[in-house]
Parts: structure tokens; sequence; C-alpha cells
């Protein structure tokens, strides 16, 4: 068997996705966005299809057959999730509308359940907004502190700052496993030891990771891992929060409403056990659907094929954007995934996007949502290529003509 994808499966896996399949501006649609929003196969379509047109009901309530079926094929995609994260138990797998949510649900718990004023957090200097703002109305309302881990020149955290930040006000560490617009990979294995030993919990921010890597919560033994259901071939609206059980047992709920209760009187209201605690109100549930065919899908097709495949195609437009007159990387991580970050000389990138645009070519311009990384590195914005499975060195191959015509025609 070979250890990763040959072009007879990728020409095979394309037919998956019929977005793939379209012309953009008369010429076949390169989509190298897949960082912002991967695309979706028709087998998920088909299933979200399937609950509207056959279940649809609200699950958790009826004793009729529809709310059986839509409760059944809810705590169905649970299971995978389950599987998928090599979580230990369903208890610890929780529905949210997406990374950010996840996130925002913990900063909000975390916050009223456990910091005291002169409290710290501890993020990176890569990391999303969504793993800064939540962090930064949590502090001010509590009296806490954001720390931040600061980054070197190639994009990578330095350890040793790090080291240095961890103290006993330190409450929590909240970082990115793959940074959207560095492309950098983080030591997690290593920053997770290091904030158990001073018995701090840590929270991946693992959006940019699930299309990519195999991730095993119990392995990695993070306390908190969060992705968005979009950018690993899912739909949007929809994503997971594990928490491990011990935690999310000692945390308030985030949202009051339906299904997190057990009882409520004027007096009182006793909360829901987990995981429903955490899932105020009638869920998404066509997309909590779509997410579990959509993880079958990856697993089926393998994380050791697709990490290789992906990271052959990385290293190949690494290696063919060097041809670039002015070209410069921001991001040289060595330790990398998913996304390329580029500025060239005397180009603005929205000039860049625009370009090829107009070549059929999808790529992000902009910052990302990474402000801080763009003053990190004193640019206002990069043009970011970023990949996915489905995609192919000849389409590499055509972001770097298109790129020489940016040139020419800048010249
Ligand atoms: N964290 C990381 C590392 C991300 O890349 C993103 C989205 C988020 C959090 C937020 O995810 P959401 O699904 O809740 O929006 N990143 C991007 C991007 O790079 N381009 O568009 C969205």
């Amino acid at each position: 068997m070979n250890s990763t994808l040959q072009q007879i499966d990728i020409e095979k896996f394309r037919k998956d996705f019929p977005i793939l399949q379209q012309k953009v501006h008369g010429k076949p649609l390169v989509y190298l966005d897949n960082a912002a929003t991967s695309q979706t196969p028709k087998i998920v379509i088909d299933a979200i299809q399937e609950y509207y047109l056959k279940y649809n009901s609200n699950v958790h309530r009826g004793v009729h057959r529809l709310s059986q079926l839509a409760s059944e094929a809810y705590e169905e995609t649970r299971e995978i999730v389950q599987d998928f994260l090599n979580a230990n138990s369903v208890q610890e797998v929780i529905f949210t509308k997406g990374t950010t949510d996840g996130i925002n649900l913990l900063a909000s718990s975390i916050g009223r359940g456990l910091i005291r004023e002169g409290d710290e957090i501890i993020i990176s200097a890569m990391e999303h907004h969504s793993n800064i703002v939540p962090w930064q109305i949590m502090c001010e309302d509590r009296g806490a502190k954001l720390r931040v881990i600061p980054i070197n020149d190639d994009g990578e955290i330095i350890f040793e700052a790090f080291e240095g930040l961890l103290n006993e006000r330190t409450k929590l560490v909240s970082i990115v496993h793959t940074s959207n617009s560095l492309g950098t990979v983080n030591p997690l294995r290593e920053i997770i030891d290091l904030a158990h030993k001073k018995g701090v919990p840590v929270l991946v921010d693992g959006a940019q990771a699930v299309p990519h890597t195999k991730i095993d919560v119990q392995d990695l033994d993070c306390d908190f891992f969060v992705f968005s259901g979009h950018k690993v071939y899912g739909p949007t609206g929809v994503g997971v929060l594990y928490g491990k059980k011990a935690w999310l047992e000692k945390l308030p709920p985030y949202q009051g409403g339906g299904d997190m209760i057990l009882n409520v009187t004027f007096e009182k209201t006793k909360f829901n056990e987990l995981p429903y605690k955490f899932e105020a109100g009638t869920p998404n549930i066509a997309d909590v659907i779509g997410l579990g065919v959509a993880l079958n899908y990856v697993q089926k097709i393998g994380y050791d094929k697709i990490s290789a495949w992906e990271n052959e195609l990385m290293w190949y437009a690494r290696n063919r954007l060097q041809e670039i007159d002015g070209l410069r990387f921001i991001g040289n991580a060595k330790h990398r995934a998913g996304a390329i970050s580029f500025v060239i000389e005397n180009v603005h990138p929205h000039d860049i996007g625009t370009i090829l645009d107009r070549e059929g070519i999808a790529v992000r311009t902009g910052h990302h949502c990474t402000q801080p990384v763009m003053q990190r590195f004193k640019v206002p914005a990069t043009t970011r290529a970023s990949f996915a499975f489905y995609n192919t060195k000849e389409e590499i191959d055509q972001l770097i003509n298109a790129l020489h015509k940016v040139i020419e025609f800048f010249a």
C-alpha cells in the first residue's frame, strides 16, 4: 500500500467535490484557500439534505419516530467525534458553532468558575483573533492578565520565554496547534508537559490541525481542544469542544436554556449532566449530522496518506515559489503544515489576490485574523496559499505561472 496519495487517487477524490469541477472567470477553479474553508464532498451535502427531506425534527424531546431518528443521528456523530479525537467518553464531546464559539464558551465558563483578580492566562503571539479577544474580554471582566509568548523571526514560539511566563498565577495556557497565517506547527507535547508540571491546564486551538493531521487528545494530554467542521470538509456553523470530563464537571454552564437542565423552578435550576450541560437550546442538528459524515470521509482516506501528500505539496510549493522575484516568505518554521504566507516586493497582496482570481485561483490575502502576527513581521498583509488533500502539483504550477504574470504586470 502506498503511504501517500497518488495522482489517480486524487483525480478520484476530486470527483467527490462537485464545486471543484467549475470554472471561474472562464478558467478551471484552483482552490487554494482551504485554511479559510475547505470544500464539502457530496456525501456530506446529501446527508444534510436527507435530514431535511426525511426526518427533520428536534432532538432529545420527542417520543415520535422522526425525533428518535434525529436524536440517534445527532448522537451518532458524537460517537464519531469521540473516536476521531480518541476522547475517553462521549461526555467529553460538546457541539458548538465552531472554534470561535468553543473558545468563547470556555473563556466565559472558566472566567466565572476559576478566575480571580490577578490571575493570568497565557496565549502565544501567533494566535487567531478568536484565541485572543475572548480572553481579553474575560480578563477585563475578572481583573486578570493576558500574557503572550513571543515568536522568533521564523515564526516559532520562544520556548524559554514560555517557561518564564508560567507561574503560580497562571490559570490556563491557550495555544494554537497549527498557525493559520504562518503554517507553524507548535511543539504541543512539550508545552503541555511543562504546563502540567505547574498544574496548569491547556486548551489547544485545533482549527488548522484537524484537516491535516491525526489528533489524539489522550496522547496529547491536552485538557481542552476545539475545532470547526467547515475546515475539515464538513459544514459551516458547527464545531466541537473537547474537554476532559473532570474539568467540564468542575466548570459552570455557558448559556442557559432548554436541554441543559434537569429540573427548573423559580428558586433553583439543576443542570443537566455532561455533555448536555453545555448545549443549551436546539442545536444545529443537520450540520452536526453532516460533520459526522465528513469525519468518517477523511478517516476512510486516512490521515497518514493525507498528511504525506499535503506535506509533499507544501514543500513543492515552497520550492517553486522561490522562483518568483522579490518573494519573501512570512513564516519559516521547520515543522509546518497547511498554509504558506508570502509577500512580494512592491506589490500589495490585495492586487496579487485580484489578479490570481482573474486566473481562477482562489487564495486569501489580508491579515488572516492575526493582526499581531502582521505587526510582528511589520507587514500590512500577506498572500496565503493553503492546501487540502485534493490539491495537485499542477495547481501549484498554475499558481506559479499566475504569479509570474503578476510580476510582469507590475514591472
Ligand atoms: N483558530 C484558527 C487557528 C483559525 O485558523 C480560525 C479560522 C479560527 C480559530 C476561527 O475559526 P471559526 O471557524 O470559528 O471561524 N481561520 C480562518 C482563516 O485563516 N481564514 O478564514 C478563517
